[in-house]
């Protein structure tokens, strides 16, 4: 078993109904269980700045599964609930991206672990801080230093607490 964290963002059309129910699917999924949930945010969109806001949060999870195999359920969750691939970081119902594998580091075309970009957002190491705050990645850094290295950390606002999320979309489960 290893401990993974997830990374999901949606900025198009029912943005919360998109995260609950790739929330629901990856925890149904076999080999992989949620185990934490991040409070979620309201986030300013970088990359491409003319799209609507996002909302993200950060999930950690407890696998059986391969890097690839996992890759493979969150790329099938994210085509399930209508995801079009269109141009390069434009909008979308809804991307789950593989952030931490354990503490391995994977350099593959289609698979780079940890994910490339996760160091120097916001809208990734905020809600990662309030769920892992200790937790150490391959290179040795602490999600906390990562964080407190962090130059904008603006545009980034909690739209709704972790227990009153957990409770929600996984009703009275305990986490
Ligand atoms: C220069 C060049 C500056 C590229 C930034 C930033 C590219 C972020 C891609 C960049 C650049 C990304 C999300 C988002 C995207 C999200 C919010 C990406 C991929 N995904 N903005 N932008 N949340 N707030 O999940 O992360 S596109
Ligand atoms: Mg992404
Ligand atoms: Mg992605």
């Amino acid at each position: 078993m290893t401990a993974v964290y997830l990374g999901l963002g949606a900025n198009l059309g029912d943005r919360f109904g998109y995260i609950q129910e790739a929330l629901r699917r990856l925890d149904r999924a076999d080999g992989f269980r949620i185990t934490q949930l991040s409070s979620l945010y309201e986030t300013e969109p970088v990359g491409h700045v003319q799209q609507g806001p996002f909302l993200n949060l950060v999930v950690e999870g407890v696998t059986d599964l391969t890097p690839r195999a996992l890759l493979a359920e969150c790329l099938a969750i994210e085509k399930q609930l209508g995801r079009r691939r269109g141009r390069r970081w434009g909008p979308r119902t809804i991307d789950i991206d593989l952030l931490l594998y354990g503490r391995r580091r994977l350099q593959a075309p289609d698979l780079v672990i940890p994910h490339p970009r996760m160091k120097e957002r916001a809208f990734v190491l905020v809600p990662l801080d309030e769920i892992a705050p200790r937790l150490v990645l391959p290179g040795g850094e602490t999600v906390r230093g990562l964080l407190r290295n962090l130059k904008n950390k603006d545009g980034i606002k909690v739209v709704e607490g972790r227990v009153a999320l957990a409770d929600r979309v996984f009703g009275s489960r305990y986490f």
